[in-house]
């Protein structure tokens, strides 16, 4: 018996600096109404999907950053997109700046929720692989500063039985990580989903830009195959705050292939009929963990440093 989930990825074009809120969601929706026309289960959105790339910024002025964070979800400028979502009975991954105040502290995340066709958030993300540096670097074509304006996530790699399926989140840099898919694979992951802001450029030297397409798709490509799970990759691309930033979206089968690809670097809906039973072969013979894969030999202490040394 198939299981067939019907994905949309959500890419986004640019979303300039002084874009409001506003304008934002109602792209949001705009995609949104088009998926369910085109008979969607749940929509996925890139990361930081209500804002600009705004690390990209030296931004000093603390209250300049977090007028880029959303201190509720829903929150008055986005309840709009989870009410137009429940009235359509379809689900939603939306990528989000994440300001929390836990015992009177502020926290900061670069965070992916997952609503259900019901409305319930069943899941929410908060990104670990931070990449960038915390101290604004003058020399770079353009700044990186996610290391400074977010903390480190603190919700771990969870997968949640919803939408007939396990479905996992990770985000952007997450994805350059096999361990962050193998921890999702080693929980029975059937689809992770991944919104990604990713410069085409490097800020700091000279890389090819095929390079950086190609690393892209092998990553999405190999954390799919190598954990027998669909990979539904969502950029929010074009030239954005004067930096060209990637698209080729995509919707990659557990067997590697991509069934699905944008090809502007605007607004643009990407569709595919998912089988979450079509990774099962590859969680049943060549990734059948408990037969074949043996962590008690890699011989391997992986220390905290991330260094590692002989057992
Ligand atoms: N962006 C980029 C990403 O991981 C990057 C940063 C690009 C790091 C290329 C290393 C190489 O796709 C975000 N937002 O993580």
């Amino acid at each position: 018996m198939s299981r067939i989930l019907t994905v949309a990825g959500a890419q986004l074009g640019p979303i300039e600096r002084d874009e409001s809120r506003a304008s934002v969601v109602k792209r949001l929706l705009d995609l949104m109404r088009r998926a369910n026309d085109r008979g969607a289960d749940v929509i996925v959105y890139p990361e930081l999907a209500l804002t600009t790339f705004f690390p990209r910024w030296a931004i000093e002025d603390q209250a300049e950053v977090d007028s880029f964070f959303e201190r509720e979800m829903p929150g008055p400028e986005t309840a709009v997109l989870f009410d137009e979502a429940k009235k359509l009975g379809i689900g939603f991954h939306l990528g989000y700046a994440e300001l929390i105040e836990e015992d009177g502290i502020l926290h900061r995340y670069n965070t992916a929720i997952l609503i259900d066709k019901a409305g319930n958030t069943v899941g929410k993300y908060r990104k670990i692989h931070l990449p960038g540096h915390a101290e604004i670097e003058p020399e770079r074509q353009f700044q990186h500063l996610e290391k400074r304006f977010f903390e480190v996530g603190n919700l771990g790699f969870k997968v949640w039985n919803t939408m007939g399926g396990k479905m996992g989140v990770l985000i952007c840099n997450d994805r350059r990580w096999p361990e962050a898919f193998r921890v999702l694979g080693l929980q029975g992951v059937e689809m992770v989903m991944i919104g990604y802001n990713t410069p085409t450029l490097n800020g700091l030297m000279f890389e090819p830009p095929h390079l950086r397409s190609f690393h892209n798709r092998l990553s999405m490509q190999a954390g799919a195959y190598q954990n027998a799970t669909w990979v539904v990759g969502v950029a929010k691309a074009g030239n954005e705050g004067d930096v060209d930033m990637m698209g080729e979206s995509a919707i990659v089968a557990p067997t590697g292939e991509v069934v699905a690809l944008c090809s502007t670097l605007e607004d643009e809906l990407m569709i595919a009929d998912c089988d979450l039973d079509a990774g099962r072969y590859l969680k049943d013979t060549t990734f059948k963990f408990s037969a074949h894969r043996r962590p008690e030999h890699y011989g391997l202490i992986v220390e905290t440093t991330g260094e590692v040394e002989p057992r």
